[in-house]
């Protein structure tokens, strides 16, 4: 007789094991995804939500920890299901039971694709959004896609490395940068969003902070908004995007590039990056832009130290439990120096090597420099997911 042990967090993989050994497949699934196991926070709490918590958790065949206004609560999800349910014998306050299946049903629903404003992109596979700033300070890549030909050329060499979307940004937000005034980032952004989208056909998202350059770049073909603050800079940023049906990322900072470093405090980073980016989204469906539009991402080196970033991709279940695609953009960051001692030139194996780890942890799309080298990479990441049943 042997003991083994199976991966009860990987739903598909236990399924697997399941139905191999002759249980029906579909009950095989059911069993295992009510037998994955779970930890969910709830802060702040107070003291009477503490304690009927703790006593409905217990009392569902949950494990709970408290603490000074909080609360960890522990099991399968089976289990949380029947915490959240309201039932006549609860006594669990309503909107802690509400929130907790808001969370649940969030997590059970998250797509498998991405509305843009001209088609959905499937997120099965993993998808690589190559990285083209015409910009003359990028902090990799500065001046390399300057102008329209260089821009267009680096386009084409995207797409035959097997980028799924071009990311055209004309602003850097590297630490401590000068935003280019309005006048100049439209000069910049929109004849390479027009001819990149006319000529690889790929969807083109564009990478600003700014309402009016997202409007002319999606009238001029984009139908993606990448907005690094998260749609809280210009206020009109949501109406644009909700007019034109435009997909968006919601990207998670603290400030803006000039004063973000300072804001590098957390207690739990993802905690924290998790709930203020649940915000920023909840501010965007409320606005009137479709759920399945929107990506939410961490925001790596915005706002966050080489141990935030590890950190949120450790922990990108935080993330990933908001029910949206996540994107993350790892690319060449100075995380990735700390981590390997290499300079910002000599970083795309490090980006790779990310990319991965984000996959195995559920991130969907990743914004990199180097397509060839993510894509090759993320290949066998997809290959190992299948292969458990995940995608
Ligand atoms: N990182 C950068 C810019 N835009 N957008 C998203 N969604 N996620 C990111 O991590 C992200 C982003 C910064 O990188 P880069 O474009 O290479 O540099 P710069 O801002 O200097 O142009």
């Amino acid at each position: 007789m042997r003991v083994t042990a199976l991966a009860g967090d990987v739903p598909a993989a236990l399924a697997s094991a399941l139905s191999v050994r002759g249980v029906d497949p579909v009950r095989a699934e059911a069993l295992a995804a009510g037998g994955s196991p779970l930890a969910v926070l709830f802060e702040p709490l107070d003291e009477t939500e503490g304690f009927l918590l703790a006593r409905e958790a217990v009392a569902a065949g949950l494990d709970c920890h408290t603490g000074d206004g909080w609360a960890v609560v522990v099991g399968t999800l089976a289990r949380l299901g029947g915490l959240a349910r309201p039932s006549a014998t609860s006594h669990l306050p309503e909107h802690l039971g509400v929130a907790l299946g808001r969370l649940l049903a969030d997590r059970q629903d998250a797509p498998l694709e991405w509305r843009t404003a001209r088609r959905v992109v499937p997120l099965r596979r993993s998808c690589v959004v190559g990285i083209l700033n015409v910009t003359p300070d990028s902090f990799s890549d500065g001046g390399r896609h300057f102008d329209l030909e260089a821009a267009a050329a680096g386009a084409r060499a995207m797409q035959s490395a097997g980028a799924d979307v071009v990311d055209v940004g004309g602003e850097s937000t590297r630490p401590g940068a000068a935003q280019p005034d309005e006048a100049e980032e439209l000069r910049r952004v929109v004849p390479v969003v027009r001819r990149v989208a006319r000529e690889t056909g790929l969807p083109v998202s564009v990478d600003t902070r700014r309402s009016r350059v997202a409007e002319a770049a999606l009238e001029a073909g984009a139908e993606i908004v990448n907005d690094v603050s998260g749609l809280a800079h210009d206020e009109r940023m949501v109406e644009v995007v909700r007019a034109a049906g435009a997909g968006v990322v919601i990207m998670h900072m603290r400030g803006d590039p000039q004063t973000m470093d300072a804001r590098a405090v957390y207690r739990d980073v993802a905690a924290e990056v998790a709930a203020e980016l649940a915000e920023q989204r909840d501010r965007a469906l409320a606005g009137g832009i479709a759920r399945a539009a929107v990506v939410l991402d961490p925001g790596l080196g915005f706002a966050k130290g080489p141990e935030h970033n590890l950190a949120l991709l450790d922990r990108l279940a935080s993330i990933t439990g908001l029910g949206q695609p996540v994107m993350v953009g790892p690319s060449r960051k100075r995380f990735l120096g700390a981590a390997t001692g290499r300079p910002v030139d000599q970083r795309d194996a490090a980006t790779a090597a990310a990319c991965v780890a984000a996959r195995l942890r559920g991130a969907q799309l990743f914004r990199v420099h180097d397509v060839a080298a993510a894509r090759e990479a993320l290949a066998v990441a997809d290959a190992v997911l299948a292969e458990g049943g995940e995608s």
